[in-house]
């Protein structure tokens, strides 16, 4: 077993998977792929390992490849089900994926939006870069912090009392936008800010 990820370790994807692994304490291989070569592009990689191109990517044993971050840690928590981050009881496990697609479709997709639109980073990859899409993206995701705040003025994490994968994606979230999109909470929001610090310290955020 094997998981392909990242090489500089920033791409919010395989982040969500190797802080997940480590929440649960398995290890697994890393084989480091470079995104900005676009190793990950390639028609052997695309062929074997992943049709869709992206990262990360689980290798099993018997040579079958899982894509797609939250598959990915839904094959480990069934393997492991301790610590649960998907929930255990019937409500738990609801809202949990409530706010997996939430952060997924509302948080996640607009600065995908600003990455893809506004960076110059991807500029050589992008066809043709649309200003106006990063910039419509941007205040969306101003005003999903302000919605994330008034969430957490009430609730320690997303999902309630629990910590759960939604907090993971979220944080991923978070600090891809505040480090290559320049995209920051404001302190002001100080809700957010506290569940930010929370998360942010545990052992796993280094991963
Ligand atoms: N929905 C996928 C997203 C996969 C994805 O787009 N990964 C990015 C890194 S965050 C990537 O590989 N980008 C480079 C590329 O697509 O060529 C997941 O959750 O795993």
């Amino acid at each position: 077993m094997k998981l392909y990820t990242d090489i500089g370790g920033t791409a919010p994807s395989p982040r969500r998977v190797r802080m997940f692994l480590a929440e649960k304490g398995i290890e697994v291989p890393f084989e480091r792929v470079d995104i900005m070569k676009r190793e990950n592009r390639t028609p052997e990689f695309m062929s074997r390992v992943n049709a869709m191109g992206g990262l990360p990517v689980l290798e099993l044993d018997d040579g079958s490849h899982i894509a797609e971050s939250v598959a990915i840690c839904r094959y480990f928590e069934a393997v492991q089900p301790e610590p649960p981050l998907f929930g255990v009881t019937p409500a738990e496990q609801g809202t949990v994926e409530m706010w997996i697609r939430r952060i997924e479709l509302n948080f996640m997709m607009p600065v995908g939006m600003v990455w893809v639109h506004g960076s110059p980073l991807t500029k050589a990859v992008v066809k043709r870069q649309i200003p106006e899409m990063a910039e419509q993206s941007r205040a969306l995701v101003r005003s999903y912090f302000g919605f994330l705040d008034r969430h957490l003025e009430h609730h320690e994490f997303l999902a309630g009392d629990i910590f759960s994968m939604a907090d993971i994606i979220a944080l991923c979230t978070a600090d891809f936008a505040a480090k290559l999109n320049d995209l920051p909470h404001s302190s002001e929001h100080t809700h957010l800010s506290r569940w930010y610090s929370a998360v942010s310290e545990r052992p796993s955020a280094t991963a």
